[in-house]
């Protein structure tokens, strides 16, 4: 078989780059590990910036999101007993940001992607990319007995944290830059009322928590845990007190509870790899680069390296203008590297650090101090939430 753009990961970067693509009559074929059933079951991101909402409607996938989705214009810093909001709309100039599950992002791509008849391949084991520093790149999978052959012009690397793209470049080449955090996000999805229409990150002397949701009928909670903790550890109830003693009273006391309808945890991680460019292998999304969800900058960092190579390619199939593709590594990261400052930085900012000295812990204090003091600092917070211009 052959095709002009083989993407390997059928995630939200990995459909969402093959649907831009298609509309502008790019031959493409996403090959996915899993089954679909596995993928939409990840319960993952819950903010979009407006940036990412609107590539959906370039895509023609924005009509469920602009139904659904909410408009937030802002959220709340619980600490020390105050709850201070974040006026996004008031410091980043009015923009805003949506809030709708990346699991309803990815069923609308797959909705879009069957819709115009795009080829996604579930179950294809063993994907490995081959000869991608040469002129004549092919990938082949395993689907039961057979090897499938698939040529292309380019391999893109859309297969998340784990995949086999990044690992396929040289590892002269390759430099990774790492910062694991001791502690995980114990996550929470229940059918009930959420505590707060706007989220609440919650920074307490016993861990970080967050109040979120997906939408008035369906709430997502987060507690910070050791990592040595495992999800059988975490009995709804004992989920629900740990939550409760880290909200301020008002918030604890207007909680409502009940079941939860998914459990899990999430290790926290910040992760670049570069260049994101090997011969005719991009890597786009968590392939090149992991941030911690406390920004919700993942999905978001994903969107604009789709953006750029999605433009990129086009100019190479409609003007055969190849200075996208070769720009693209430096641009996708000058970007990547600010949503991992930002990330990094929110995420000092709220958690409890085991191994922190008093010092450091009067300093993330004073830090919280001085950002409610500040409307510069308050800006600059904003207007990274919201999203730096693509
Ligand atoms: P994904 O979603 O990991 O998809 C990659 C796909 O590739 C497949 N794959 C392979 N396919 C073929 N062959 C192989 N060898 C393969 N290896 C893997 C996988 O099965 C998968 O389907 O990467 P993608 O598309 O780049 O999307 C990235 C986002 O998923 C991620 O950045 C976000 O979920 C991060 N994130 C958040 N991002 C936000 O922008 N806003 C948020 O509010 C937000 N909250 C979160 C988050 C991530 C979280 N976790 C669990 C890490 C909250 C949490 C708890
Ligand atoms: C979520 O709802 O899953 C979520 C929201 C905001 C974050 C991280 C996760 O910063």
């Amino acid at each position: 078989m052959r095709v002009q753009v083989c993407i390997i990961g059928g995630g939200p970067s990995g459909l969402l780059l093959s649907q831009l693509l298609h509309l502008k009559g790019v031959d493409t074929i996403v090959l996915e590990r899993q089954s679909r059933e596995y993928v939409l079951g990840r319960i993952r991101a819950g903010v979009l910036e407006h940036g990412f909402a609107d590539l959906m409607r370039e895509a023609q996938c924005g009509e469920r999101m602009e139904r659904e989705g909410e408009i937030h214009h802002g959220f709340f810093i619980a600490h020390d007993d105050r709850l201070d909001r974040v006026d996004l709309a008031k410091h980043s100039g009015g923009a805003s940001v949506v809030v709708y599950g990346q699991t309803e992002v990815t069923r609308d791509l797959y909705a879009a992607r069957d819709r115009l008849g795009g080829k996604v391949i579930h179950n294809a084991d063993d994907v490995t990319p081959h000869e991608v520093n040469s002129d004549a790149p092919y990938v082949t999978y395993r689907a039961g007995d057979e090897i499938v052959r698939i040529d292309c012009d380019y391999v893109i690397g859309a297969d998340g944290f784990h995949g086999v793209s990044r690992k396929s470049i040289s590892r002269g080449v390759l430099k990774e830059y790492e910062r694991v955090y001791p502690f995980g996000w114990l996550g929470v999805l229940s059918r009930t009322k959420p505590v707060s229409p706007e989220l609440i990150y919650c920074k307490h002397e016993r861990g970080f928590a967050l109040c979120s949701l997906r939408s008035q009928a369906l709430s997502r909670y987060y507690i910070q845990v050791p990592l040595t903790d495992r999800v059988e550890d975490w009995p709804d109830n004992a989920f629900w007190a740990e939550l409760k003693r880290r909200l301020p009273d008002t918030v604890a006391d207007a909680l409502i509870t009940g079941p939860s309808i998914e459990k899990s945890i999430a290790p926290l991680r910040s992760f670049v790899a570069e260049p994101m460019r090997y011969g005719r292998l991009f890597l786009a999304g968590d392939a090149a680069h992991i941030v911690p969800p406390t920004g919700a900058r993942g999905l978001n960092s994903a969107a604009s390296d789709i953006y750029y190579l999605y433009h990129a390619l086009i100019d190479h199939y409609e003007r055969h203008d190849d200075s996208g593709l070769d720009a693209y590594s430096g641009k996708a990261l000058a970007r990547v590297w600010k949503a991992q400052r930002f990330s990094w930085w929110l995420t000092m900012l709220l958690h409890r650090f085991p191994d922190h000295s008093d010092y450091e812990n009067r300093l993330q204090a004073t830090e919280l101090e001085y950002l409610f003091s500040s409307d510069k600092a308050l800006g600059s917070l904003a207007e990274n939430y919201v999203g730096l211009p693509f």
